[in-house]
């Protein structure tokens, strides 16, 4: 009973927001280093270039290209099990459309896994998170242009046949449905390279964009797995029940419509196939998805080999739109659940809700499940000692790690790894900023970039490595 032998405790970090380096080894300008420092409410700006005189915090990070091995030699003394992060495609490609990788790009990862491996970790590697080469959104459109699915082949199979014998664990982009919502610039950009135009059909985009996509991850899985028949290659989505608000027939209805709009992501990348349920909505709608012969062929071929998620919220909605109001920090809108709290950046807190979702997955894909992602932003300052005691975090995880056993002791889920989100501060993803905290480490720094840099442990520090110590059984 409880977590299986050799369950994978770690977590979860993403190459632009901890790295820094990013004029090192011969790497290009990514679509993250031409993103200006947000602020709570205040979206990040996307700027033409890298312009004099803003703040980007991709260009610094935590500096972890210099000091990842005092980071993970931190991480290792928790006892972590595995480490998840992804490579810079601008540090393998710096403009992605290049035929021969860079070698120092592809050096840095080598020496990096190697580090991992002898602290203990197995590394869990998403090869597009949430970055590409500014190149080709500035030359190519980004992935409105169906040349991508070539160049990020090339980049996944240079990857694939360099750490063949390093890496286990892939996925092939990050969060790739966290695009759904046409009207957040951010997500649109940092999945896809993609501004949508005044007048342009968000829709029809969005789903060429996905084909794009789905072909290149399929492709990417089909190569993989000739070059090493134990990889295991998944997807990975941003997932959260949607709830009805309350048992109006009605209610049900728009929760199912909206779950469906992510399903449809994972629907391609696990089952190989286009959903009828998106097929009629493109019927109905008069989009238009250009394929090309072949296509539902590779499809069906690149299914996935395990199914990974970030899990951070659910949500709620109504069949009565009217109801709606604008919710998480002007992510999402829907419905408040006024039985859920919520984080200081507005994210509703609902550990039931991953054991819900982590059934939702079992019985709709019935393959193995990995989460991730999952944590809380907080803000955090050390006290008079310099220490941190962050018992909110701890009460977190304590509920969420609770539930993830009683779906794997009373629901018999699948579930085969767990892996916190920022483990060691960061830079976040979706405000640029450092203020919000989601790390067993401290790093000192300021949203200005001002601070040493240097790491400390929190108080969840030494609860964590005991959570992983005890296989999940002492929390
Ligand atoms: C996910 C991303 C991560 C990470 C996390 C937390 O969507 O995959 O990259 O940043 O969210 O979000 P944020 O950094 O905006 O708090």
């Amino acid at each position: 009973m409880g977590f299986p032998k050799g369950f994978l405790w770690g977590g979860a970090v993403a190459a632009h927001q901890l790295e820094g380096g990013w004029q090192e080894g011969g790497k290009g300008v990514s679509v993250a280093d031409v993103m200006t420092a947000g602020r709570h409410g205040v979206p990040r700006e996307i700027t033409d270039g890298v312009l004099p005189g803003k703040n980007y915090p991709n260009h610094e990070g935590i500096d972890f290209y210099h000091t990842y091995k005092e980071d993970l030699a931190m991480l290792g003394e928790m006892g972590f099990k595995c480490f998840r992060t992804s490579i810079a495609w601008t540090r393998i490609f710096p403009n992605g459309d290049e035929l021969e990788p860079n070698e120092a790009g592809l050096k840095f990862y080598d020496d990096l896994f190697d580090e991992m491996h002898k602290n203990g970790m197995e590394p869990v590697v998403t090869l597009s998170h949430f970055e590409m080469p500014y190149h080709l959104v500035t030359e190519y459109g980004g992935w409105r242009n169906r040349k991508l699915v070539d160049m990020f082949v090339r980049f996944a199979v240079t990857c694939f046949k360099r750490y063949k014998d390093k890496v286990k664990f892939w996925m092939t982009f990050n969060e790739i449905n966290n695009q759904r919502e046409v009207n957040v610039p951010f997500t649109a950009f940092t999945n896809s390279g993609i501004l949508y135009g005044e007048d342009e059909d968000k829709y029809q985009t969005l789903f060429q964009v996905a084909h794009h996509e789905f072909l290149a991850s399929a492709k990417a899985v089909i190569e993989g797995h000739k070059i090493n028949p134990d990889f295991k290659i998944g997807c990975m989505l941003a997932m959260g029940p949607t709830y009805p608000e309350t048992c109006r027939p009605e209610d049900q209805i728009a929760a199912l419509k909206e779950m469906d709009k992510s399903y449809f992501f994972g629907d391609v990348q696990a089952r190989g196939r286009y959903p009828s349920y998106i097929l009629k909505f493109w019927e109905n709608n008069g989009y238009k998805v250009q394929m090309e012969e072949g296509d539902l062929d590779i499809l069906e071929q690149g299914k996935v080999d395990y199914f990974a998620f970030s899990y951070y919220m659910s949500s709620a909605t109504s069949g009565d739109k009217s109801r709606f109001k604008e919710l998480q920090g002007g992510f999402a809108t829907g419905v408040e659940n006024p039985y859920l709290k919520k984080s200081d950046w507005g994210w509703p807190i609902d550990p039931i809700g991953l054991r819900y979702m982590l059934n939702l997955l079992q019985e709709r894909y019935d393959l193995p499940l990995m989460i991730v992602e999952n944590g809380i932003g907080l803000h955090e300052e050390p006290d008079a000692n310099g220490e941190i005691h962050d018992d909110a975090r701890i009460a977190y995880f304590q509920a969420h790690i609770r539930e993830m056993k009683k779906a794997i002791d009373e629901d018999g889920v699948d579930l085969w790894g767990y892996c916190p989100w920022g483990p060691i501060d960061l830079v976040s993803a979706g405000t640029g900023e450092m203020e919000k905290r989601y790390g067993f480490i401290y790093v000192d720094k300021d949203n200005e970039g001002n601070g040493t840099l240097k790491r400390s442990r929190k108080k969840s520090f030494y609860w964590y490595k005991k959570v992983i110590a005890t296989n999940g059984e002492d929390l």
